[in-house]
């Protein structure tokens, strides 16, 4: 059965609240086919061992984030609507790059990502340079069946605790990434099978370990941003509901 191209009230709900929304299966067909294996091909042909590192902090496939069958993911999907829904009235911003993350198999080598929000006070960028947006789309298009297989792992409703700790202690320019209370959590695994998606707030907190399965765990992500977020994004950092006029109502207690 087609998927609703708008998000319910009760979805809507559990996005204010969680900051994050599954839907399985939304990719299928020869969207999702044709980008498996175009990944799949540069995985075998064109990976290359010494670049893991940067593949990691950056994206892997760098040379393929504007493929049209990777942007068909969320192009041909019914997920450029879903994305308007979530910020509508105001519009979202153009997406016109994927970046493909991959936790290898059977545990190798590679640098895991602790708690953090993306775009601030990046490893691989100078503390100052804000890089964020305003929520990510993520399409699985391998692996990820268990927390241990490289599972995103999420911190459902930290996007309120991220918000009060912008606001009350951060100056923009600091190294650390995230309070020591949300460090100190494992967050819930996004345990998936390919197509399923995952959007989730700019401001929940995420991290993703090792891959002890024997399948590589790939994911297509996309950044989706409010049509003027260059001149909200420091705001944004505190206020959660800034960028997404239909859910500041319904964050705000006694409006609904
Ligand atoms: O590999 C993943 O699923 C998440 C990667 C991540 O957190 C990031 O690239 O910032």
């Amino acid at each position: 059965m087609p998927q609703s191209a708008t998000w319910s009230d009760d979805e809507r709900r559990q996005f204010v609240d969680d900051g994050v929304l599954i839907r399985r299966g939304l990719v299928h067909g020869t969207v999702l086919s044709k980008a498996r294996e175009l990944v799949g091909g540069w995985l075998n042909e064109a990976y290359n061992p010494a670049q893991l590192t940067a593949y990691t902090e950056r994206s892997f496939a760098p040379e393929l984030e504007e493929h049209p069958d990777l942007l068909a993911l969320y192009q041909r999907s019914g997920l450029v609507e879903l994305s308007g829904d979530l910020l509508r009235p105001a519009t979202t911003a153009g997406v016109t790059r994927a970046q493909i993350q991959i936790r290898l198999p059977h545990g190798a080598q590679q640098p895991v990502k602790a708690m953090h929000v993306d775009g601030v006070s990046c490893p691989h960028l100078e503390p100052r340079d804000l890089r964020t947006f305003t929520f990510i789309v993520g399409v699985v298009l391998e692996g990820g069946a268990t927390a241990d297989a490289g599972a995103l792992h999420y911190v459902p409703g930290g996007h309120h605790r991220m918000a009060s700790h912008f606001a009350e202690d951060w100056v923009l320019g600091q190294p650390a990434q995230t309070p020591d209370d949300i460090d100190a959590q494992d967050g819930i695994a996004f345990t998936a099978e390919p197509g399923d998606v995952v959007v989730m707030h700019h401001l929940v907190p995420h991290r993703v370990g090792i891959n002890t399965s024997s399948t590589p765990r790939v994911m297509a992500y996309f950044r989706v941003s409010h049509a003027q977020h260059p001149d909200l994004a420091l705001r944004a950092l505190s206020d959660p509901w800034l960028e997404y006029p239909v859910l500041a109502a319904l964050a705000r207690p006694g409006t609904v």
